[in-house]
């Protein structure tokens, strides 16, 4: 049993063999985020045979449930420390239903020992604004996957700075094709592909080393 087995299955939508694999790695002391990473890069090949067209959207929707049942395994092993240090409003933007990432950079967040207030997905720019001003968070963090997320990031942005809001809050993009260029053109200020990154980038912001 190996991560590279892992990978294999996942790739090819064997769910019980994914499942079972998962199960074999955590009983053997793998790392967590190791077993959701080689489980991020398989998605990341589903993903590239959809674009050629060598997969349909029932096998991307599938890729998403293995996920998700891979999750309800190895999301409770994360420990959480318990010292608060801090909110996070965390949403996929207006647009946007991916949510895996999202869950998955909530649970490591929480785990660090932030408060994680979770908005859900397809979320507008005036919702994100109303919670803001509810609850009063130090981070918002938005996800995102798809093309057009990148401007409904922009929206938010904007938004929150007509609500004279944005020079109160921090604010981290996060999905798989985020980077610096994406981040400048939302007008957020960090960017993370990965919840380890993330989370480390959410305690610098706040002068919490990371
Ligand atoms: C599973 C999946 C789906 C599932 C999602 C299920 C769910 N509940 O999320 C379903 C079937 C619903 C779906 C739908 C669609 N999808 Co889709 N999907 C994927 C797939 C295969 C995997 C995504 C995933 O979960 N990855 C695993 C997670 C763990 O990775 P991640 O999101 O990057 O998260 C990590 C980091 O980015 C970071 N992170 C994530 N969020 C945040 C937030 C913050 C604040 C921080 C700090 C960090 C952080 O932490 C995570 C862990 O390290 C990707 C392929 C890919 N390359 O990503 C395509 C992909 C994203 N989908 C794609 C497309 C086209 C679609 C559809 C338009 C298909 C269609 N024709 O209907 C719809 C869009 C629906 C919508 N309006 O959103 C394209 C997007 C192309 C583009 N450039 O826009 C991709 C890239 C596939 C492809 N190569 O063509 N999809």
């Amino acid at each position: 049993m190996s991560l590279e087995d892992l990978v294999e299955a996942f790739i090819n939508l064997e769910e019980e063999k994914v499942l079972k694999n998962v199960e074999s790695l955590v009983k053997m002391g793998k790392n967590p985020y190791e077993i959701l990473e080689a489980c991020r890069r398989a998605a990341e090949v589903v993903g590239e045979r959809f674009e050629r067209g060598e997969y349909f959207l029932s096998e991307l929707v599938y890729a998403g449930e293995i996920f998700n049942n891979v999750m309800k395994i190895v999301l409770p092993l994360i420990k959480r420390e318990i010292k608060p240090l801090g909110t996070i409003l965390l949403g996929t933007v207006q647009g946007d239903v991916h949510d895996i990432g999202k869950n998955i950079f909530k649970a490591f967040a929480e785990a660090a020992g932030f408060k994680v207030i979770d908005i859900g997905v397809d979320t507008p720019p005036e919702k994100f604004v109303e919670a803001v001003k509810i609850y009063k968070p130090d981070i918002v963090g938005m996800s995102g996957l798809l093309t057009i997320a990148y401007d409904a990031m922009k929206r938010t942005v904007e938004a929150l700075k007509e609500a004279g809001l944005r020079d109160k809050v921090k604010v981290i993009i996060g999905g798989g094709r985020v980077d610096e260029n994406i981040k400048r053109y939302t007008g957020a200020d960090e960017w993370a592909d990965n919840a380890i990154v993330g989370v480390k980038k959410c305690k610098q912001m706040l002068g919490l080393g990371g």
